[in-house]
């Protein structure tokens, strides 16, 4: 049985609907970022964290990578030229969509006030929306990124859609839209959904 520390509105989402896409059974700690119940398992406070086999696992792709291994789901094996454009997406969409979205949420409220460079938002929404239009150029025919198996890249890229609605980024691209309207119909995108209601 697997625990996971992390609220909804934050990464946590990733790993919870990872959770429910493979049906594996959890218990979910909804303690937010820099909680007691957070810095308990990760000294710097940070969620989502996965208590698996007793040892607290962090970072969200490493944890939906963990999570695709051990239980063969949403994703290529290991060494396979799949796998290998598989990781490819996880590493673009970290890089070009998680570090933009983190960037403008550091410099709106993480970062102390006197340290945040406000300036640079219209930067990051420009190139946010450069990545969108990048990664529906990457993508096989559909309906996920990989063509017709969906993948952990799937989530990744999802909630990070997801979270530029919330930042009011652009989100001008229709395929991307189209793309993410059909991810959160999925019943078990739905249920993580009903769970911060
Ligand atoms: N790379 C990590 C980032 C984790 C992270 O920064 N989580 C945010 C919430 S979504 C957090 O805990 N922030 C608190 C902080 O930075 O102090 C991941 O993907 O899980």
């Amino acid at each position: 049985m697997y625990t996971l520390i992390g609220t909804i509105p934050s990464r946590a989402f990733r790993v919870l609907w990872m959770l429910e896409e493979i049906e594996e059974p959890f218990t979910h700690v909804n303690s937010g970022p820099r909680s007691a119940e957070a810095r308990a398992a990760n000294p710097a406070g940070k969620v989502p964290v996965l208590i698996a086999d007793g040892v607290a696992l962090t970072d969200s792709s490493a944890i939906l990578a963990y999570l695709a291994d051990r239980h063969a789901r949403l994703t290529y094996p290991c060494g396979t030229i799949e796998r290998a454009r598989q990781d490819g997406f996880m590493h673009f969409i970290n890089d070009e969509f998680d570090a933009c979205l983190w960037t403008a949420a550091r410099h709106s409220f993480v970062l102390p006030e006197e340290r945040r460079v406000p300036e640079i938002k219209p930067a990051l929404k420009w190139e946010f929306a450069r990545s969108v239009d990048e990664l529906m150029r990457r993508m096989d025919d559909g309906p996920f990124l990989m063509g017709e198996k969906m993948t952990i890249a799937d989530i990744l890229a999802t909630h990070c859609g997801n979270w530029a609605f919330g930042a009011k980024f652009p989100l001008e691209n229709e395929a991307f839209n189209a793309y993410l309207a059909r991810m959160r119909d999925r019943p078990a995108f739905q249920r993580v959904r009903a769970m911060g209601r």
